[in-house]
């Protein structure tokens, strides 16, 4: 394996219940009873089908003005929480895996779904880390939709049959295995059962077995 693919929320950094607390602020204003059971289905999805999945539930109608005017305002509240993240936030295992994957001559890229990912990969301290980022500014189709993760592997000059992706939702597992690559799931095997393989995080995975492991 040559390229190596991370999704950031979930994988890298635990931003999913900075983006629940926001889209709580938002739902409590809007009258919509929204939970932490309900916050799994926006995990890996696009703002803008976050938006949708939540004035579902609560059968909320809107114009697309108020969507753009609230899409903004939960994104206001996110940032106030990113704002605060720093190297402490990265998951374990994270920064020795990248670090390893690198100093073995391995290609590194972020696959996100979300626009703000530069700005936690700064925030963090890990932009050096990565070859190359594609995030939900660069593409215009979600995952499942496996663009993000064909892009990223385009911009490594790695072919797909030769990356591996890692992921915490099922959407994004989804995607790498239509763009062909490896999938690693990171989180619960009984959720991701569609990944190649499920560790419960990066202190499990053996690296060098995985450098050295040809197309899957
Ligand atoms: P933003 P990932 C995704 O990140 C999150 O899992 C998802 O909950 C969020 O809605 C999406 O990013 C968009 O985020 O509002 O920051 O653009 O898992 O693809 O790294
Ligand atoms: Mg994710």
């Amino acid at each position: 394996m040559k390229g190596f693919i991370f999704d950031l929320d979930g994988v890298i950094v635990d931003t999913a219940r900075y983006h629940f607390l926001a889209w709580k602020k938002l739902a409590e204003e809007l009258g919509v009873d929204f939970t932490v059971q309900d916050n799994e289905k926006l995990k890996g999805v696009s703002r803008a089908r976050s938006l949708e999945i939540l004035l579902e539930l609560g059968e909320v109608k809107a114009t697309e003005e108020e969507k753009e005017k609230w899409m903004q305002q939960k994104n206001e509240g996110y940032l106030q929480y990113v704002s605060r993240m720093d190297e402490q936030e990265v998951l374990p295992g994270v920064i020795p895996a990248l670090q390893f994957l690198k100093a073995n001559d391995g290609r590194i890229a972020l696959g996100s779904a979300s626009r703000n990912a530069r700005l936690i990969l700064e925030k963090t301290g890990i932009m050096p880390l990565f070859d190359t980022i594609v995030d939900g500014n660069d593409v215009s189709k979600a995952k499942p939709d496996p663009e993000v993760f064909v892009l990223a592997a385009k911009q490594l000059h790695v072919e797909p049959a030769d990356c591996v992706v890692f992921e915490d939702s099922v959407a994004g597992i989804q995607a790498a295995n239509t763009a062909g690559m490896a999938s690693i799931g990171i989180g619960e095997a009984d959720v991701l059962e569609e990944a190649d393989r499920v560790f419960p995080d990066f202190t499990q995975i053996d690296l060098e077995n995985l450098l050295s492991r040809s197309s899957p």
